[in-house]
């Protein structure tokens, strides 16, 4: 057993066998500072890049980071260095990793983390605390960083020693990526980065309490089995679990063998197809008329790896009113949570799957599918009257796919043109489109573009944001034109605080209450952070503006200016249930 005595002053040694009298299988044990310390475990967990923001707490972290092998992206606001690494974490699949320092670079971070909380993203993020002898006293720029996280966080750690600063982030990515993923804040004493102690990564962790279930109970497996083969009008819910667990293979192999159509969740768009005949397309809020007519007709619902959020399911109790409801997740606290479930599977998606796959027979529903796709015929997109005055929203989005052949990651922020990009796109991958679900976060898609760019740089990456969202994250372009990223942003410009617009239109009698909102003249801005700007104002400049963006390197801004009043359709009003949609949409029969 080492002891102190037994450390030379810049190595340390710890034997772990010993035999005649040789000391073997010496583990070598440098002697570095906390924040050397947490630069080499964030290496040992193959971390290589990490968005941040220096300050006072941190100044010890930052004198370290040159050293390590670690790429630091400098954001211009703490908020989108959390974003950044969502974004980075849900492009590349690995854990996104963002820093701030104490006070107001911790409590900038909170939406970030809250955001990756709520849409179950891995993210570690890394604090500097105040000194441990001013914790407690209100010291400068001291915040109980913990304390304010805490529900916003999977787990959230104060490091005490400088020796567990390398086992607590060894926790801390093993929490972010194990069981349901989700962000986990370490936050570390100043004078813990400057002290010293033998480093050692460890090889695993476990933490006693804490054991997801990633493997279901093949009983439950059996009877989810047993309902499908009973069903007559089966229906999938498929949400982002089914991505998170990496399951997008078994699950077309379900899809196809049981024959049964697929409803995407907001987040499960891209986790099969959706130019598959038995991709139906999104549900809820703004889903598809044909979709939401399927869950009214459905009389097995399976949801897999989504957990019945509210935008998803409208009113609880009109929600899927003939359906027995299977419930897959991997968070036990999800079942029976929102909606009632006749039979849950807690289990990793893909282990679930795996399962159930040699219990379910090879099926079609010729009738079912039939009848969902006569509703769908009524309601295709193509049925959309184009307005040659105006650059459609649906048309900008429709051309960015067929430009990438449907290929590029798309990243939103939150409002009209986020609900457009998800009915729209046409995802055909996993792992391509980026936007804030849960928490609704605006600002995001320019940040969580970054870092899908810079996870991906051989990917072709659009932020489609609104021109309120965009305004708050714009000085990220800063950023995107430090880094040189490969991010086009197409800013869908109605002058408007678009969303909150539309439901004061439909729902609050046209008062148009704090909604029009003036913005800088953005190609003249884009030139200004040193970036091609574009303004679009036609229909026929939109592809030439596109294949523009899409030859040009480093980041694009192009400024699509739209009609101010154009609304999304079909949409549930607020509490009522998805049967109740209304849509204004021109429909053309397509037969
Ligand atoms: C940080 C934050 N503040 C407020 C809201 C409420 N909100 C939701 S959509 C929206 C309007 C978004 O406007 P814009 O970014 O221009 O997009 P559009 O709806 O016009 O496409 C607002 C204010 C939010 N989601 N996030």
């Amino acid at each position: 057993m080492a002891t102190a005595d037994m450390l030379s002053p810049t190595l340390g040694r710890t034997a772990t066998t010993d035999t005649a009298g040789r000391r073997r299988g010496e583990v070598e044990r440098p002697i570095l500072s906390g924040a050397e310390i947490t630069c080499r475990s964030l290496e040992a967990e193959g971390v290589t890049t990490v968005f941040g923001y220096p300050g006072g707490a941190v100044i010890p972290l930052y004198d370290a980071l040159p050293a390590s092998s670690l790429h630091h992206v400098l954001v211009r606001f703490e908020q989108w260095a959390a974003l950044a690494a969502d974004g980075y974490a849900r492009v590349s699949g690995r854990p996104g990793v963002c820093m701030a320092t104490s006070g107001p670079g911790a409590t900038n971070l909170v939406t970030g983390l809250a955001n990756a909380m709520l849409d179950s993203v891995p993210v570690v993020a890394i604090t500097g605390q105040v000194a441990q002898p001013f914790i407690g006293r209100d010291a400068f720029q001291e915040v109980d960083i913990t304390g304010i996280t805490l529900p916003v966080t999977k787990h959230n750690y104060l490091v005490q020693r400088v020796e567990d600063i390398a086992p607590t982030i060894k926790e801390a990515f093993y929490l972010a990526t194990s069981g349901r993923p989700g962000p986990v804040l370490v936050d570390i004493p100043k004078n813990l980065f400057i002290q010293k102690a033998p480093f050692h990564y460890p090889a695993s962790s476990e933490r006693r309490g804490y054991q997801p279930t990633s493997l279901p109970n093949l009983r439950q497996v059996r009877l989810a089995a047993e309902a499908i083969a009973r069903a007559e009008r089966p229906l999938i819910m498929a949400g982002h679990g089914v991505m998170l667990a990496g399951a997008t293979d078994l699950f077309a192999r379900f899809v196809e063998r049981t024959g049964i159509p697929v409803a995407f969740t907001l987040l499960g768009l891209g986790c099969f197809p959706e130019s598959h005949p038995l991709a139906l397309g999104m549900m809820g809020m703004h889903g598809h008329k044909h979709v939401n007519a399927a869950l009214e007709e459905a009389d097995l619902l399976i949801n897999i790896g989504a957990r019945f959020d509210d935008r998803a399911t409208g009113r609880i109790d009109g929600f899927a009113p003939k359906a027995k409801i299977v419930h897959v997740d991997v968070d036990p606290a999800e079942i029976g949570k929102n909606v009632r479930t006749d039979v849950p599977v807690v289990g990793d998606a893909a282990e679930v799957l795996r399962l159930l796959l040699p219990e379910v027979e090879a099926r079609q529903h010729p009738i079912w599918t039939g009848w969902i796709d006569a509703q769908r015929n009524q309601t295709l997109v193509e049925a959309l009257e184009d307005r040659p005055d105006w650059p459609e929203p649906y048309t900008i989005v429709r051309e960015i796919a067929a430009a990438s052949n449907n290929e590029a990651v798309i990243s939103t922020d939150v409002g009209q043109h986020q609900m457009w990009t998800a009915q729209y796109f046409g995802f055909e991958r996993p792992d391509r489109w980026i936007t804030s679900g849960g928490l609704g976060t605006m600002g995001y898609g320019l940040p969580a573009a970054i870092g899908a760019a810079l996870a991906r740089p051989d990917l072709e990456v659009w932020a489609v944001v609104g021109d309120g969202g965009f305004q708050m994250s714009l000085a990220e372009l800063a950023t995107a034109a430090q880094e040189g990223a490969n991010v086009n942003v197409a800013v869908i410009n109605n002058g408007y605080l678009g969303m909150v617009r539309q439901w004061q239109d439909l729902f609050h009698q046209k008062n148009y209450s704090e909604v029009k909102i003036a913005g800088p003249d953005l190609a003249k801005l884009a030139d200004a952070y040193g970036i091609l700007g574009i303004t679009v104002r036609t229909d026929a400049e939109i592809v030439p503006a596109i294949e523009r963006a899409r030859a040009t390197p480093g980041p694009v801004l192009i400024d699509f200016v739209v009609e101010p009043e154009a609304n999304v359709y079909p949409i549930v009003p607020p509490g009522a249930s998805n049967s109740e949609m209304m849509h204004e949409l021109k429909f053309r029969d397509t037969e």
